[in-house]
């Protein structure tokens, strides 16, 4: 059976590191039927976007030394939605008058797998970007797991984190409800639509379901509240923003219309309040390597950098 989803329109600003591409026609071919062999083996050209990096096994391929900045703070990243969630936590610290959140981010290209170097995997053995290292501890500290590392530096500098137990809870239910349910739009929504070679209906219609319905936990909770924790902006909102924020821009996925997006009108709302912060105005540029070039900050290691080492200006001064 044929199944062309979407409206066959790619990423509008390039959000995502991996550029994402809804589905072209020549895609749309016939789905084999699969009988599961008794021992599942790796079939290295599965294809897809992902086929030539991602692996069964974990741990290092090659040797690596992470580079050092001047600054406590090491971030090691990219500008996907996990990893802006970091980068935007770093500048509101900064706005909020936090100086010890400077920090240093350098950049990790997950599609040349450098993900997989020794040096990153001894900071993250799960070998995904963010990853921070934190040297004003006695020991460096490293953090992984996006919402570890938020939680992290909300507790670290007492900022964008509640103190009254009850609203604590909430904001991390809602931080929690982010790290669970993203898989569901990234590795399960986004991989089928946009990146598998094949477009197949039944994991594009199960995913897309459960992220319409994500879409309407949200859009309910934002119907009552201004946050998604309340009336104060949160980690919370840092997490979920870059993934259904976004969403709602058509620039993840190229999937604004194949979901309805528009519709979800209380997350439109909150998505274009955050995205006007000059805080993630700016740490959406860290780290980032594709999308126009003034918004591309590959390395970031000073304030001033967003005035002087964006793309734009690195290439006229060349
Ligand atoms: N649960 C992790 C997920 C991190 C993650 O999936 N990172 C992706 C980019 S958004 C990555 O590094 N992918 C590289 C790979 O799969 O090899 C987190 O929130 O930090």
């Amino acid at each position: 059976m044929q199944y062309a989803p979407g409206s066959g329109k790619g990423a509008t600003d390039g959000s995502p590191a991996m550029p994402d591409a809804a589905p072209k026609d020549d895609d749309m071919t016939d789905t084999p039927a699969y009988e599961p062999p008794k021992v599942w083996t790796w079939d290295h050209e599965s294809g897809g976007r992902f086929a030539s990096i991602n692996r069964p096994v974990a741990g290092a391929t090659h040797a690596q030394t992470l580079p050092r900045g001047k600054h406590p703070l090491q971030l090691h990243s990219l500008a996907t939605p996990n990893g802006v969630k970091v980068t935007v936590m770093l500048e509101e610290l900064l706005t909020a008058g936090h100086s010890g959140a400077e920090y240093d981010a350098w950049l990790i290209r997950i599609a040349d797998g450098e993900q997989f170097g020794s040096g990153f995997v001894a900071i993250n053995p799960n070998s995904k970007i963010p990853a921070l290292v934190d040297y004003s501890m006695p020991e460096p500290t490293r953090v992984f797991e996006s919402g570890a590392i938020l939680l992290y530096l909300a507790e670290k500098f007492g900022a964008f984190l509640p103190e009254d137990p009850a609203e604590r809870a909430e904001c991390l239910s809602w931080l929690f409800w982010q790290m669970g349910s993203a898989p569901f739009l990234g590795g399960g929504f986004g991989h089928f639509y946009a990146y598998a070679p094949t477009k197949q209906q039944y994991p594009i219609d199960r995913y897309a379901m459960e992220v319409k319905r994500q879409l309407d936990v949200l859009d309910r909770r934002l119907s009552g509240t201004r946050y998604v924790a309340g009336d104060d902006y949160t980690i919370a909102d840092m997490a979920i923003w870059p993934w259904y924020g976004v969403l709602t821009t058509n620039a993840l996925y190229g999937a604004a219309e194949f979901l309805a997006v528009q519709d979800y009108t209380n997350v439109v709302r909150w998505h274009d309040e955050i995205a006007a912060r000059d805080a993630v105005i700016r740490g959406r540029k860290v780290n980032r390597v594709s999308g126009p070039l003034e918004d591309q900050l590959h390395e970031r290691h000073d304030a001033s950098d967003f005035e002087h080492r964006t793309q734009d200006k690195l290439k006229a001064a060349e």
